[in-house]
């Protein structure tokens, strides 16, 4: 049984709490950040050194932290699956693209900032929607022509980005962007899924801005 501190609207905690639905993994999640608390406490940060949500605890006691460690380590863990093989190239290809996660982390999250519910200016979406182009027409580029963003198959490339991707979905039709529609196509492919519906689509909260919490 794996424990995940995390409350369940955080992308971080999405992603991990997806990869675990994913690999039909025996699990536990305990609210914790957030509202919640508990990130300053001596035994947490003992677990988790930056007091950021998620941490796990695995059923020996060990534990780990940084949501994207903790994902290779449960594909690992796990075995005999393709979400992150052990061929060499494959493998570091798929983890290029979780490491370059946080930079579409960020363009999502200027158009949202870019969003102001009520009162939304056109303009302002735009002009963040042309500063936030050449990193959504990166994965636009690597989506097009297949299904998932390292081929024809799901990889723990996809749960590193999915999450976000969503946030993305979210967004009111003004301020989605329009030129991308291999990563609509995907967004809708990883909609069709029982995991990322119950562990990503089902735990958004309403957030500021009504289109999704961080
Ligand atoms: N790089 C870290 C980022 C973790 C992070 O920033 N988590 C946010 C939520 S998404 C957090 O802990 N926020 C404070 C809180 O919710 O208490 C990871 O991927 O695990």
């Amino acid at each position: 049984m794996i424990t995940v501190y995390g409350r369940p609207d955080s992308s971080a905690v999405a992603r991990v709490m997806w990869t675990i639905g994913e690999l039909e993994l025996a699990h536990q999640r305990i609210d914790w950040g957030g509202s919640f608390g508990g990130n300053d406490e001596r035994d947490y940060r003992d677990m988790c050194p930056s007091g950021k949500i998620p941490a796990i605890k695995l059923a020996d006691g060990e534990t780990l932290w940084e949501s994207n460690a903790i994902i290779r380590y449960l594909c690992d863990a796990q075995g005999g699956n393709d979400f992150l093989p052990n061929d060499h190239l494959r493998r570091a290809r798929i983890e290029a693209w979780m490491d370059w996660s946080p930079a579409f982390q960020a363009a999502v999250s200027s158009i949202r900032k870019a969003y102001k519910p009520g009162s939304a200016n056109q303009s302002d979406i735009d002009i963040v929607l042309k500063q936030v182009e050449p990193s959504l027409l990166i994965l636009e580029r690597q989506l097009s022509g297949q299904d998932y963003v390292m081929g024809s198959a799901i990889s723990a490339a996809d749960f590193a980005l999915g999450v976000w991707a969503h946030r993305l979905w979210r967004c009111p039709p003004e301020a989605k962007p329009t030129n991308t529609p291999a990563t609509w196509a995907w967004i809708e492919r990883l909609q069709a899924r029982p995991a990322y519906q119950e562990h990503v689509m089902a735990k958004v909260s309403a957030g500021p801005q009504s289109i999704g919490g961080g």
